[in-house]
């Protein structure tokens, strides 16, 4: 209690010191609006591809991590599978009415034994086995998927055994033993995307069993970043999770590497109105609107900046970091969200799609791969829901021709080695099961099929129902104060 109290009282004096407005109350969150165009004929044939592209990976890859669409084989991530497409794709195959299919995921997952001697990134599993198990559950209110959730869980756990919280870059599922990369090194520096991305997943799992450990755990290493902000308020990028030093460089962004960070102190606060939480998503939007907005040739982008003065270090952006109009918008700040939305959408049409890397002060292309990613069409998404604007579902249209036409093959897609040559590259990431085609056939689909108003969306597009998790239920299972 004590405690509490006292962490709310220096986020208060450190938001006054730091000249953020940190404001309790209400957390705004926007409604869609109603009835917004939908394109039946479109949602269609976003289902026949996934159709399509889950029988090829069930066909040549069935138990792998990923699809090779050119080579038609499987690849696995580490040593050992973890066989992690199939959760990635359950909440879609559901949201898309593929009830056999989900089945079949759903007994492949609980046929799965995870005592496996093999060292896995904890963010990683998070947001796509923790995170799909749970949508699973969500959905199916099954106990023994639950079971797998929790058993999952206690796996990653040990990660989070460090002198400050923070979770170590990977953890051996049998043994529990921490390290860097595939069990290499020590694992000690992260990033803050790393560090800080467990309060909605850990959060929905305390709800569900009952048992406040893995949201405090979360907590525990969100706020082990928080409190280590600068004098204006901003955390840096990597941080080493026994001393809680930065590490490297002194930039700061909202970019891959954060950008879940940011992600789940709104969404967990969706669920579960923790106050502490909230004081550090209103302390963050603050610095984020003071400091890494850039308003540049007409466009709005959110910056690289030196996390002590503030000062623009770059004007570079990462395609990740079009995650962030769904949340503002969300939030409810549709303006920045759209000028945001119409930024990324000026640099969708500069190649049809989204560089890994734009340098936008320059003009051009740093890193020119690019994977099948889901944000920019997320954001489109929300947009459209949240506004009822169909420029916004223009957009989706736009990514939909686009990505069919680069990057379809006789498989399923596939990624790009570049942008500009539209070099096939042999790589089908998992998320395009589990976000990529999810948000095109949801913005086609329409509000009678799927509504908005119903969920919160994990990062990595797993969907669970609003109406599943109540305010006061959630203070006592999670250990709210
Ligand atoms: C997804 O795995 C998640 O959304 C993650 O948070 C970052 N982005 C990738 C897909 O681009």
């Amino acid at each position: 209690m004590l405690r509490g109290v006292l962490i709310l009282l220096l986020l208060v004096i450190g938001g006054c010191s730091h000249q953020q407005g940190v404001q309790s109350g209400k957390l705004q969150v926007l409604r869609a609006r109603p009835g917004v165009t939908a394109s039946p004929a479109l949602a269609r044939e976003v289902k026949a591809e996934m159709q399509r592209s889950w029988q090829a990976y069930r066909k040549y890859a069935w138990g792998d991590d990923v699809l090779l669409p050119l080579s038609a084989q499987g690849f696995n991530w580490y040593e050992s599978s973890l066989g992690i497409s199939p959760y990635d794709a359950y909440s879609t195959l559901k949201v898309m009415g593929m009830d056999k299919e989900a089945d079949e995921v759903r007994t492949y997952a609980l046929e799965m034994d995870w005592d496996k001697d093999v060292y896995v990134q904890v963010f990683e599993v998070n947001i796509r086995i923790l995170g799909g198990l749970l949508a699973m559950y969500d959905d199916s209110q099954d106990p023994a998927v639950l079971a797998k959730a929790v058993d999952f869980a206690d796996r990653l756990l040990p990660a989070f055994d460090s002198p400050t919280g923070m979770p170590y870059h990977s953890v051996n599922l049998r043994t529990g033993k921490t390290a860097g990369n595939k069990g290499e090194g020590e694992g000690r520096v992260v990033n803050v995307a790393q560090a800080a991305t467990y309060l909605f997943e850990f959060g929905i799992l305390s709800y569900y069993s009952r048992d406040p450990k893995y949201y405090q755990a979360a907590k525990r290493a969100t706020m082990a970043v928080f409190e280590r902000r600068s004098e204006i308020g901003l955390p840096g990028e990597n941080i080493d999770v026994e001393t809680g030093e930065w590490v490297g460089t002194r930039w700061h962004h909202l970019q891959a590497g954060v950008d879940s960070y940011y992600e789940y102190l709104y969404k967990s606060l969706i669920l579960f109105p923790d106050a502490e939480i909230q004081a550090v998503w209103q302390a963050s939007i603050s610095a984020i609107n003071q400091y890494l907005a850039d308003d540049f040739e007409g466009h709005r982008f959110y910056t690289i900046v030196d996390m002590d003065s503030g000062k623009i270090l770059k004007r570079s952006v990462s395609l990740y970091d079009a995650f962030f109009p769904a949340i503002q918008a969300l939030s409810g700040d549709v303006q920045n969200a759209a000028k945001n939305q119409h930024s990324w959408h000026w640099m969708w049409q500069k190649h049809h799609l989204l560089p890994t890397r734009y340098h936008y002060g320059e003009d051009r292309v740093e890193y020119a791969n690019s994977e099948l990613n889901p944000e920019i069409i997320e954001s489109a998404y929300y947009l459209h829901q949240l506004t009822g604007d169909d420029t916004y579902l223009e957009m989706v249209k736009t990514y939909w021709r686009d990505i069919n036409a680069c990057c379809r093959n006789s498989l399923a897609f596939h990624a790009v080695e570049d942008v500009s040559s539209k070099a096939p590259k042999d790589y089908l990431a998992t998320y395009f099961f589990a976000e990529t085609l999810k948000y095109f056939y949801l913005a086609f689909a329409g509000q009678s099929v799927f509504d908005f108003n119903d969920c919160v969306f994990n990062t990595e597009a797993h969907n669970f129902r609003r109406d599943h998790f109540d305010a006061a239920e959630a203070k006592v299972r999670l250990g709210l104060k």
